[in-house]
């Protein structure tokens, strides 16, 4: 499928090491992945679910050590720790390389090595950066025909160049001891072996679009980033968009695909969705900043995902999906998870693919007892997403006008702030933090920072990606402005104040109007919050002396919160550049 020499060359090498029976080369036509399904059915790798109710979906399970991302196991071998920095695992590339080879070493024998050329972004255009992946797993194979975009025109777009970027991953044994997820930055090389869990083989996404693009990014001028991205259109048919961070399991894909409440609905108010996890921003030519979504597909959480949460989610996933690690009800071969409906099915496998009694579901042991994985997933197409931006397929992106980054946190951060200007902004970013729920288990209400959310996904030195957050803002001669925001607000019983969800446009559209000096704030020592009465409450059951506390700033809490930054910023080390640490001794002041 092509000449070109350092691709073939390299596939020798990787195929000399792996020693797979056959190779197959992925086309991106229907004819083979077609095939490629009906071959991964008569393994069992995939079942064919009802089709009638759910046409082209699949269901496949994990092996059930094998369920998450595994944070552990991540290495960034760059040729010097510190080039990693403090916060990624770091090995010496030569070393990473030597115990990799021997797991690698005939780890596809009897199997076959799947080539899939892919791209990052819309084939051709300025943003779009390609990839090889080579893998044993056909479940792989089909996910990335969902999530990027895969054909032979990649091949044609990249000719005969060396750029391009290398990934290799073998299931091997599954072995949990001898798992490594590795990035080898200088040599544009990603290696996964022994996991066949999305996060960890789907190469194009976490491994390429932020670790491997953040460290691109900083040496070309451009930012990868862990945003979704959104348009948000007025009733005068005028869209503007935003992109926004947040921590995973915050909510990133809900808000990408918000419906409007009623009332908004009505007026005409739309939002589309650009993406739901990841944004890859560079500076146009009219000096603004403008984002695209690189990938193709969303590899979203199933659990909670209903009618009311995600309305075009759960339409996104009623065909062409796969649906892993999820319950299969027997009764009429279809899927479902907790929060999709209160009738979880009677005549059911849960997602080890066990007989499954959904009477002994128990909300304090998720894993053991409940029918979905609650990092159960869909990998579905974004051209079946009923929101999906028209602007998807551009080739030069959307233009944003702001920046927003978010947290769970029950007490410290307002609903909503914006940041005093992009310095400052960067700081916000920097000090970004979520509290952990019951949900998860461990201690509750422990503060991690997770800063821009790019704590598991910055390919380099926190303390130099910080460095470069600062130096684009030098670059961009119109810059988004940034904010912060809260949706997990908590009252004394421990309840949500903030109903969330659609009316998380509320605060979306007092956002817009700052960015077009069409609403008031008042300054306080962490940035302008709202006044009560800007943010428009109509149809909500909520009153201002609600909408008062959900804008205070708890100084308390504020000054514990610095310490906490302190020691962030401590164990970040001496890469966190001297602005931020000015802004944090500033921050401290104007508490104090
Ligand atoms: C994801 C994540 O899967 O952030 O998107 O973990
Ligand atoms: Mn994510």
């Amino acid at each position: 499928m092509t000449n070109n020499k350092y691709v073939l060359s390299w596939i020798d090498e990787m195929a000399a090491m792996t020693q797979p029976d056959k190779i197959v080369w992925i086309d991106g036509t229907e004819e083979q992945a077609e095939a490629l399904r009906a071959e991964a059915c008569s393994t069992g790798e995939i079942i064919k679910l009802n089709q009638e109710k759910l046409p082209g979906c699949y269901l496949h399970r994990t092996a059930v050590n094998d369920v998450a991302r595994v944070e552990g196991r991540t290495f960034i071998c760059t040729p010097t720790k510190e080039e990693a920095g403090n916060i990624n695992n770091w090995m010496d590339p030569q070393e990473m390389y030597t115990k990799l080879k021997k797991l690698y070493t005939g780890a596809m024998k009897g199997r076959t090595m799947y080539v899939i050329p892919y791209s990052m972004g819309v084939v051709g255009s300025d943003f779009a950066k390609y990839g090889i992946e080579l893998t044993d797993s056909i479940y792989v194979v089909l996910n990335m025909l969902i999530m990027t975009r895969v054909g032979t025109n990649v091949l044609e777009a990249l000719g005969d160049s060396p750029d391009y970027i290398k990934g290799l991953h073998a299931k091997a044994d599954l072995d949990e001891e001898n798992r490594y997820i590795v990035h080898f930055p200088q040599d544009n090389t990603i290696m996964s072996v022994n996991s066949g869990y999305g996060g960890n083989v789907l190469l194009g996404k976490k491994c390429f679009a932020l670790r491997i693009a953040s460290y691109l990014g900083r040496k070309e001028g451009w930012m990868a980033e862990h945003m979704l991205i959104l348009g948000l259109e007025n009733p005068e048919g005028e869209v503007r968009y935003i992109s926004a961070a947040f921590p995973s399991a915050c909510g990133k894909t809900n808000l990408a695909m918000l419906i409007p409440p009623e009332a908004f609905r009505k007026k005409g108010y739309k939002v589309w969705c650009v993406g739901d996890d990841i944004a890859w921003l560079r500076v146009g030519k009219d000096g603004r900043l403008w984002a695209v979504n690189p990938e193709n597909g969303f590899f979203g959480v199933a659990p909670g995902t209903n009618e009311h949460s995600n309305y075009n989610a759960l339409a996104t996933t009623r065909k062409d999906t796969i649906f892993t690690n999820v319950c299969h009800n027997l009764d009429d071969n279809t899927v479902w998870w907790e929060g999709l409906d209160e009738n979880p099915p009677k005549n059911a496998l849960n997602w080890r693919g066990e007989k499954w009694d959904y009477t002994k579901y128990d909300k304090s042991d998720k894993v053991g007892t409940s029918g979905a994985h609650p990092n159960s997933r869909f990998t579905a197409k974004a051209v079946n997403c009923p929101c999906i931006s028209p602007e998807f397929n551009s080739m030069a992106g959307v233009p944003i006008d702001a920046i927003v980054f978010g947290g769970r946190r029950a007490k410290t951060a307002p609903l909503v702030y914006q940041s005093f200007n992009w310095q400052h902004g960067t700081f916000v970013g920097s000090i970004m933090a979520s509290e952990t729920t019951a949900a998860a288990a461990g201690a509750v209400g422990v503060v991690r920072r997770d800063p821009m959310a790019m704590r598991p996904f910055a390919g380099y030195n926190m303390g130099d990606y910080f460095k470069h957050w600062l130096d684009m803002g030098k670059n961009i001669p119109n810059p988004p402005k940034i904010f912060h925001v809260n949706w997990f607000r908590t009252d004394d019983e421990g309840h949500f104040i903030w109903p969330g969800f659609g009316d998380n446009m509320r605060v979306l559209l007092w956002i817009l109007d700052r960015c077009a000096g069409a609403a008031d704030a008042v300054e306080t020592p962490i940035g302008f919050v709202p006044k009560a009465e800007d943010i428009n409450i109509e149809g909500l059951d909520i009153d201002l002396n609600v909408m008062r506390e959900l804008l205070t700033v708890d100084k308390a809490s504020w000054l514990e919160d610095v310490e906490n930054i302190k020691e962030f910023y401590k164990l970040v080390g001496d890469h966190v550049p001297a602005e931020l640490q000015e802004e944090l001794v500033a921050l401290e002041a104007r508490l104090g």
